[in-house]
């Protein structure tokens, strides 16, 4: 009889959890749910999973006890304490062999720390990052599970047939050792906090530049959906745009307060950014603004102090601006957009890159931007740019460098200028579009203005400075008489 007892346990009955255990029980897994607050788990049982072949129990001995091993369990429970105090309670009833699949937004270096600990006791840990939403979870995620590869060989069959499915294939693939899942989630998220502030910018332009309506705009964001941009992001702010409050008749977007929240991972992905000098200034521009965005008290009492442009012109000085007429103005806001999220997607892929090398997980970033074609918030036709850029050149040191990329960029880099420059002038925020475009314009330079800061740094701190025109650590008297410089021996001092 024992054969027959399912394998497969999910720990953790909120939106994430129910959805996820619904997907795996359609999909012919069957599998034991379990969830510390135990009417939370009567109510699903008879509830929306009746009728599924789902079966609960009340505690995690239970769960153990009516799972076949090499057990697989999903936790989908908070991140943070709450999956340490699972862990805790539950490595313990395990057997050697058995795997634990923490499915939630884990910070990558708690997923290196967890699988060490379950290694210690023959356990295998997989960090997975699941994106989707519950709608993703129910009907099909991107999946992210790194860990042991013999663990993900074991999970294989369940994770390919609950994730979403493209053109490109289901979309999981086996990320890599360690923390790896949960850093490819993360930079998932940040790219994600950079399109919605890259969307939103451009709603900023057409609102109060162009001054649009809010279903105006939204019939503008559903044509974008039909060409490049194409991606659920866009299709979503379509459908918020035209949805209409029953309450007082307007766009319910009028009537939502202008401050955005965020939790971690957008935090983390600039601090993983600054920590491995791999700059993501769209995903930094995008935190940042929502964080400004939170200071309202602040906002709304400097609107009162600081002064904008004085008289920035009507609609038709702002379309001329954006590059003639209503039609050319909207071409080249659609263009801005296209290519800041060329240069965000970009600056996102070299972060992982970057990690890959340095935490030696040998990221297949082809592979990651296929399994994000479907199921997650950033699924995009563009990614099927990137996909084929990395598989390709798998060594490509900068997405913009792809030949097909690099022609597409020039193409829309000029409407990016014009939506940037219509901004400035209506003193409208831009940070995402710009920092967009700065990364491009720095990118493309031979010669930035570092010289001088090197200069700075050797005048005040006596920090030495390479040369264009010879070998050699220098080092310039600066507040002497006019000695030329002269080699000095290698001293590297860090302190600014
Ligand atoms: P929540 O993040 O709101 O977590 C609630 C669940 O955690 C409940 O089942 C709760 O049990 C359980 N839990 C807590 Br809180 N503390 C616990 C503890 N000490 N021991 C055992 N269980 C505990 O759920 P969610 O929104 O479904 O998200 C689950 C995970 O998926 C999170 O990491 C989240 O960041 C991630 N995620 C969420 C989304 C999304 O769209 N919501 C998308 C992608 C990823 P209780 O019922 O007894 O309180």
């Amino acid at each position: 009889m024992s054969e027959q007892r399912p394998h497969v346990g999910l720990i953790g009955l909120a939106v994430m959890g129910e959805n996820l255990a619904l997907n795996i029980a359609r999909n012919g897994f069957p599998l034991v749910v379990y969830n510390r607050t135990t009417v939370r788990t009567e109510e699903y049982l008879a509830g929306s999973a009746a009728g599924t072949g789902i079966t609960g129990v009340a505690t995690l001995p239970d769960l153990v006890a009516t799972l076949e091993p090499p057990r697989q369990i999903i936790l989908m429970v908070k991140a943070g304490v709450p999956v340490d105090a699972v862990l805790t309670e539950l490595a313990p009833l395990l057997d050697p062999g058995d795997i634990v699949v923490d499915g939630g937004n884990s910070y990558f270096r708690d997923s290196e720390r967890r699988e060490a600990e379950l290694a210690a006791q023959n356990l295998m840990f997989v960090g997975m990052g699941v994106s989707g939403g519950e709608l993703g979870a129910l009907w099909g995620p991107s999946l992210m599970p790194g860990g042991p590869r013999e663990a993900y060989d074991i999970l294989e069959p369940m994770l390919t047939a609950i994730a979403a499915t493209t053109d490109y294939g289901p979309c999981v693939t086996y990320i890599g050792p360690g923390g790896s899942g949960h850093y490819v989630k993360m930079i998932h998220n940040g790219i994600e906090y950079g399109d919605m502030q890259l969307i939103a910018e451009t709603y900023d332009v057409m609102r109060r530049a162009l001054a649009m309506p809010a279903t105006e705009i939204a019939d503008v964001f559903a044509a974008w959906n039909t060409r490049a941009l194409e991606s659920y992001l866009i299709e979503v702010t379509s459908e918020v745009l035209r949805f209409i409050d029953t309450e007082t008749g307007q766009p319910i977007v009028d009537v939502i307060l202008d401050a955005a929240e965020q939790k971690g991972t957008g935090r983390w992905t600039i601090e993983s950014a600054l920590e491995l000098a791999s700059p993501v200034p769209t995903i930094d521009a995008a935190v940042t603004a929502r964080n400004l965005s939170a200071l309202r008290g602040l906002r709304v009492q400097a609107s009162e102090v600081l002064m904008g442009p004085k008289s920035p012109g009507g609609v038709s000085d702002a379309q001329a601006m954006l590059g003639g007429d209503a039609d050319a103005a909207l071409a080249s806001l659609e263009s801005a957009l296209y290519f800041s999220k060329v240069s965000s997607y970009a600056q996102g892929m070299s972060l992982l890159a970057a990690a890959s090398t340095t935490y030696t997980w040998d990221l297949n970033l082809s592979e990651i931007a296929r399994i994000w074609t479907g199921g997650c918030i950033i699924r995009a036709a563009f990614l099927a740019d990137i996909m084929r850029a990395y598989s390709e050149n798998p060594e490509l040191t900068n997405l913009l460098l792809d030949v097909n990329v690099a022609r597409k960029s020039d193409e829309t880099v000029g409407g990016a200028r014009r939506a940037i420059a219509t901004a400035r002038s209506w003193g409208i925020p831009v940070p995402g579009t710009s920092s967009a475009l700065d990364y491009f314009d720095t990118l493309r330079q031979i010669a930035l203005p570092a010289n001088l800061i090197q200069a700075q740094r050797d005048f005040f701190g006596a920090h030495t400075y390479l040369r264009t025109d010879r070998e050699g650590i220098h080092h310039t008297l600066w507040h002497g008489d006019e000695q030329p410089s002269e080699p000095v021996p290698l001293q590297i001092v860090t302190d600014a």
